[in-house]
């Protein structure tokens, strides 16, 4: 679970007991809150949180919104993996977002996260998702917070460098942690051919502006190493993108020794301009892939799933000018570029400095081909040719630096576990904090972008230890929210996580609460199985298929009755919420089906598959408390066996069969 940075566990394991600092509770842990913490971080009963935090999941597969300062959980967001309680996944109609080109898969991995951009600020407008494990990229209406699209990612395995996103979200990238053979390529090869028959890609998805939809525009093909983080530039930079690579030991056995042997690695910086150029003069050869693209619709209320086989690939070998690599100490992790645009960092997991270099210095290195020979022909950059600078002795395994709004960088160490803030043009150590324990991303509000908030930093930790009461073998993971306003940071606030947290976006309430959707609109839905008033409910028999017009308000089911259902027949509950207000969502559970539960909010239409097992009287009811006479809201589906000629009969009230005015 702890992927690229477990090692680093045991080497931090070795290294504390080193420095006599064991991971029980230090002396300083009470003592480094002041008193005005507690103030700051309180946001009183009715009142709201100053900005959203949305967090990735990490092995949950889902997204947790919090409210900061407070820490408080605010919701789940269901992306990549089933959701027992929206019912994502489980539905008809959700189900097809989570099919890929190996079937549907319940249960994602979540690492990190973008909001979109437009001139470098977040514009609150879509939330981009990466998938790691099966390649995928998820993006998420912020209006409604749902999952709206997801694209799967061909030619990569391990979706780590992703998703990172240009200044005006042209490009969300994808890049592939595991080099594999590509998809066309014969896979099924000795992994000891590693070196000549694995490639990496990096993807390019561009999003269209207007409806935010998802294409896979280019891949790069690039030598076998992993790609582990990237970022793109902005202002002068933006142009450009880049990416941390590890292994270009291009080790396929033991990576822990194998891929820590050079002692410097890459960043990859790639011209995405260029590459666009390329395409429009006809460049590049269309691979042959297979993966999914899976869209939901918010007026049918319907997810489709479609594969496609064709994506546009790029080799920067035969392309001048697409990709240069800078040598970077030590396995870099994070790559992380400055609100300027100007400075790109990169942080070596095993180096003992942070190296800094200038934009304006790499480009000038490119003019002047100052190149330190090539690696699998990419061209290598001058180091100091390229350098700004390095900060000298800031700490222990530095993973991630995020900036504010003064000209400071902010970075996570992992291995000796804080957050230090130093000046990105002078280099110099300005304050160093601790944190509790073993820090992996940082957020500062805005941090990635061009325009920092620069009010608090949350460092999301990796191991929690001691931190809460204990909830067994497993604890909740661990974050720490900090006040970095003044000169010193100060420490305001724990609070438990959901998953794994990667990284996380933090962004103003106002930017997201502005356009937030209270209700779907009922006249809007285009379901095709919609019922728009109990007038327009009915069972539709199909063969074997049932098809059951089903609507939910305070407080009844209609039908509630329902007789002639048989043992053999598969039925679709097609329940529509006819509530138009705000926080009525209604609960449909039949006893013992197989395929869990509806939630179904007001305006939706949302289809629950039951397929009866045996004979009997089977109940069915809301289960998300809607009003006082919520345990009323319940029905019986008579089920008869199969061959039965028991009619179809059914109704609510008045029209239930048995009823003496019933006319159905
Ligand atoms: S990672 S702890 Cu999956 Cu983003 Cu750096
Ligand atoms: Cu509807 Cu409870």
């Amino acid at each position: 679970m702890l992927h690229s940075i477990q090692k680093l566990f045991v080497l931090a394991t070795a290294l504390t007991i080193l420095a006599g600092f064991n991971s029980c509770k230090p002396k300083t842990a009470g003592s480094a809150v002041s008193g005005d913490a507690a103030q700051k971080v309180y946001v009183a009963p009715g009142e709201y949180d100053e900005f959203y935090s949305f967090t990735s999941g990490g092995f949950s597969g889902q997204i947790a919104v919090y409210g900061i300062p407070s820490g408080r959980l605010l919701k789940v967001l269901p992306v990549f993996s089933q959701d027992p309680e929206s019912g994502y996944g489980y539905s008809e109609e959700t189900k097809p977002m989570l099919n890929t080109s190996h079937g549907f898969i319940p249960w994602g991995d979540q690492h990190h996260l973008a909001i979109s951009q437009t001139n470098g600020e977040m514009d609150g407008r879509w939330l981009f998702a990466n998938e790691n494990n099966t390649p995928r990229v998820a993006r998420i209406d912020l209006t409604t917070f749902k999952t709206v699209e997801i694209l799967e990612i061909p030619n990569s395995a391990g979706n780590h460098s992703s998703p990172f996103i240009t200044e005006n979200t042209e490009y969300v990238v994808a890049g592939t942690r595991f080099s594999v053979p590509f998809e066309e390529e014969n896979g099924d090869i000795p992994i000891s051919s590693y070196a000549e028959n694995f490639s990496g890609a990096i993807s390019f998805i561009s999003v269209d502006p207007e409806t935010g939809k998802m294409a896979i525009s280019f891949q790069l093909k690039t030598p076998p190493v992993n790609f582990d983080l990237s970022r793109a530039g902005k202002g002068p930079s933006k142009d450009w993108f880049f990416f941390s690579t590890y292994n270009t030991e291009k080790a396929y056995t033991l990576l822990e020794v194998n891929a820590s042997q050079r002692d410097k690695d890459f960043i990859m910086a790639v011209n995405w301009k260029k590459a666009e150029e390329y395409i429009k003069a006809g460049k590049g050869r269309k691979s042959k892939v297979n993966y999914a693209h899976n869209t939901y619709d918010e007026n049918s209320h319907t997810g489709i799933s479609e594969m496609l086989n064709e994506v546009l690939v790029l080799d920067p070998t035969e392309l001048e000018g697409i990709a240069y690599f800078i040598p970077c100490p030590k396995s870099p992790h994070g790559t992380d570029v400055d609100p300027t645009g100007e400075y790109i960092i990169g942080s070596g997991k095993l180096a003992s400095l942070i190296p800094v270099f200038s934009f304006t210095k790499m480009l000038k290195a490119i003019e002047e081909k100052n190149y330190d020979g090539e690696y699998d022909g990419f061209p290598v950059l001058n180091y100091d040719a390229v350098l700004h600078g390095e900060v000298q002795k800031p700490g222990l395994g530095p993973l991630h630096t995020e900036f504010d709004d003064k000209g400071n960088a902010y970075t996570s160490f992992f291995v000796s576990s804080e957050l230090v803030k130093w000046n990105v043009e002078t280099l110099e150590i300005l304050d160093r904090a601790p944190t509790f324990y073993s820090t992996g991303h940082l957020t500062v509000a805005g941090g990635d972008t061009k325009k920092p908030y620069g009010k608090y930093a949350i460092a999301w930790n990796k191991i929690t230890k001691d931190r809460y009461l204990p909830t067994g073998p497993e604890l909740s993971q661990s974050a720490q929210l900090f006040d970095i306003s003044g000169d010193k940071m100060q420490l305001l606030l724990d609070f438990p996580t959901i998953g794994e947290p990667h990284y996380a976006q933090m962004v103003p309430a106002d930017l997201i609460t502005k356009n937030q959707k209270r209700i779907y609109d009922i006249n809007k839905n285009t379901h095709p199985y919609v019922s728009k008033g109990e007038g327009e409910t009915k069972i539709v028999r199909d063969g074997n298929k049932v098809h059951v017009y089903t609507t939910v308000i305070r407080t009844h089911i209609t039908p509630d009755n329902i007789e002639g259902i048989r043992v053999g027949d598969e039925v679709y509950f097609h329940v529509t919420n006819l509530e138009q207000d705000w926080d009525l969502p209604h609960g449909f559970a039949i006893m013992g089906n197989t395929n869990a539960e509806l939630l179904v909010l007001p305006g939706e239409t949302q289809t629950l598959k039951w397929v009866p097992k045996k004979a009997g009287m089977i109940p069915f009811y809301c289960s998300d408390f809607c009003s006082a006479l919520h345990q009323e809201m319940q029905g019986y589906i008579r089920v008869s066996p199969a061959g039965s000629n028991v009619p179809l009969r059914y109704g609510t009230g008045e029209t239930a069969p048995g009823m003496s005015t019933a006319a159905r």
